[in-house]
């Protein structure tokens, strides 16, 4: 049987007239990588609707793991985030007008979540692969840290285990273009789609060799995300 990843990418937002994450995992939509069937959604960057948005994106695809992908305009490579905090603190409104100014993403939540993706093999996997990429230590304080610290919440109980991770890609060439090339790093579409599925198939072989230990009894999606908590 086939494993099943999901990918989220985000619409454009802000000054950007595209996203690179939303084009990136739509040329991946329903493809197979690593042994691993791709469902794909592309999530609007909205910060009232995003954890119902990923919440409904885990319950119809029941995936092995998750990615989140979004844009990070300035960096010079791939980063694969390790933290997410509890925090957002926007520079700019989301693509609704909402503004977030030092709010906690879930009020009396732990300060930070890490990622449970494998990133030092996912960094080295880069590496060999010839695909600049590192380890972030920072997502932001904008909605992709939201998304991070959400999609662990929603999982961290969740049987059987998801895994959850969030990559940021620079600019596409032609944004570096618009924006001033001069200080705007950039990556082709390709590459990234090839640091993406490197990343998959490095997740994957993990789990081949190394399956999460699986609780006995545990059987069905079982979502424990804050808003069980709180009920
Ligand atoms: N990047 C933003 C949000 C959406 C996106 O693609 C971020 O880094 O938070």
């Amino acid at each position: 049987m086939s494993r099943k990843v999901l990918l989220t990418g985000f619409e454009p937002f802000g000054p950007h007239l595209v996203n690179p994450s939303e084009l990136l995992v739509r040329s991946l939509e329903g493809r197979i990588v690593g042994g691993c069937v791709i469902g794909v959604r592309v999530l609007p960057v909205e910060t009232r609707t995003l954890q119902d948005r990923i919440e409904t994106a885990l319950r119809e695809e029941q995936p092995e793991f998750v990615i989140g992908v979004g844009l990070a305009a300035g960096r010079a490579a791939l980063g694969v985030e390790r933290v997410a905090v509890n925090v957002l603190d926007f520079d700019i409104p989301d693509a609704v007008g909402t503004m977030r100014k030092n709010d906690p993403v879930q009020r009396g939540g732990p300060d930070g979540r890490l990622s449970t993706l494998p990133l030092s093999e996912i960094v080295a996997a880069w590496g060999e692969a010839g695909v600049p990429g590192y380890l972030s230590e920072s997502a932001g304080t904008y909605l992709c840290n939201q998304w991070l610290y959400e999609a662990l919440a929603l999982t961290a109980n969740a049987a059987p285990h998801v895994l959850v991770g969030f990559v940021h890609l620079p600019a596409l060439p032609a944004q570096a273009v618009q924006l001033g090339a001069d200080r705007t790093p950039s990556m082709t579409l390709d590459l990234m789609r090839r640091g993406l599925e490197t990343a998959i198939e490095t997740i994957a072989l993990l789990l081949d060799t190394k399956p999460a230990p699986q609780r006995p009894g545990d059987k069905l999606w079982f979502p424990r995300g804050l808003r069980e908590v709180e009920r």
